[in-house]
């Protein structure tokens, strides 16, 4: 990637602080490291290629040079936005899903709790971490990383779910830098609507799975298994049990996928 490139295609954006690596071990530990010293509201942190990308849980993110966006957002949060800090990784969803289906008329999906998802395939994988001083956020940080490139998905034996890239969704060529700009852009629409009505009906009505039923892990060992209902306004997952209650479960460490066996889109009723 082109760092000057990079910085004349933000430009517009008046991102206050950037910090571009050829190669790096996790954007995200950039970022983490950076809030601790002075990082400023919406400093980014780009790399083209990651060594030690993470998600959630301590697995890996592959982030293969040339192919790829890895991207790291400080995030300041306002007293308001402490206050649902679990709905950043959402933000982060449901700008990108904007710019797949308005910019390049593609339709993706978003895999609760951080996922998003293109013909049932990830493209994108969302990790919002926090450095805390007791009881308060110091600063948030939106780890995006997103295949663009064929060449940026990684081998099925190393993947738990299956995996495409954006450009094998548009049948071309994509610009990373456009991407990345246009994405930046409409999560900088999207901040100040946080946890609104209309934030909530845009990630409910493009969620995965919804009205079908899944099969959920969760880190602690409990399995759900039920029909996908919606979202609450803690972005809990609304799950319909086959005893006929509804769960809700908090996001975190939890795996989402279809039930096996049902190809069935459950009814409303
Ligand atoms: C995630 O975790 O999906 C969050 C990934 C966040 C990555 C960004 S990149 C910028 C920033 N810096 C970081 O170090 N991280 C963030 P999770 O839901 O736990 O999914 C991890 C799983 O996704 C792995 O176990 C693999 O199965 C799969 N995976 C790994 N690399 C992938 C890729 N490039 N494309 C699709 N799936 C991948």
């Amino acid at each position: 990637m082109d760092e000057t490139a990079l910085r004349n295609r933000l430009a517009g954006l008046h991102i206050p602080a950037l910090r571009y690596y050829d190669t790096v071990g996790s954007t995200n530990d950039v970022a983490l490291d950076w809030i601790l010293n002075g990082a400023p509201d919406l400093a980014l942190v780009v790399a083209d290629q990651q060594e030690t990308g993470r998600g959630r849980l301590g697995r890996p993110w592959l982030t293969r040079p040339n192919s790829a966006l890895a991207i790291s957002l400080v995030i300041r949060p306002t007293s308001a936005e402490a206050q649902q800090l679990a709905l950043f990784s959402p933000l982060a969803g449901v700008s990108l899903h904007q710019v797949l289906t308005e910019k390049y008329g593609i339709q993706a999906e978003i895999k609760w709790p951080n996922d998003v998802l293109i013909n049932r395939q990830k493209v994108a994988g969302i990790l919002v971490e926090a450095q805390w001083e007791g009881q308060t956020p110091l600063g948030l940080v939106i780890g995006i990383g997103i295949n663009i490139a064929p060449s940026a998905v990684p081998p099925a034996d190393q993947l738990l779910f299956p995996a495409t890239s954006i450009e094998t969704a548009a049948g071309g060529p994509v610009d990373r830098l456009d991407l990345l700009h246009d994405l930046l852009a409409s999560l900088l629409e999207w901040r100040p609507r946080l946890g609104s009505e209309e934030f909530f009906k845009t990630w409910e009505s493009n969620l995965a799975f919804l009205k079908e039923a899944v099969r959920i892990e969760s880190g602690g060992g409990q399995v759900y298994n039920g029909i996908v209902l919606g979202i609450d306004p803690d972005g809990n997952l609304r799950l319909l049990e086959p005893t006929g209650s509804e769960v809700r479960i908090a996001a975190g460490d939890v795996r989402l996928r279809p039930a096996e066996g049902s190809s069935t889109t459950a009814t409303e009723s």
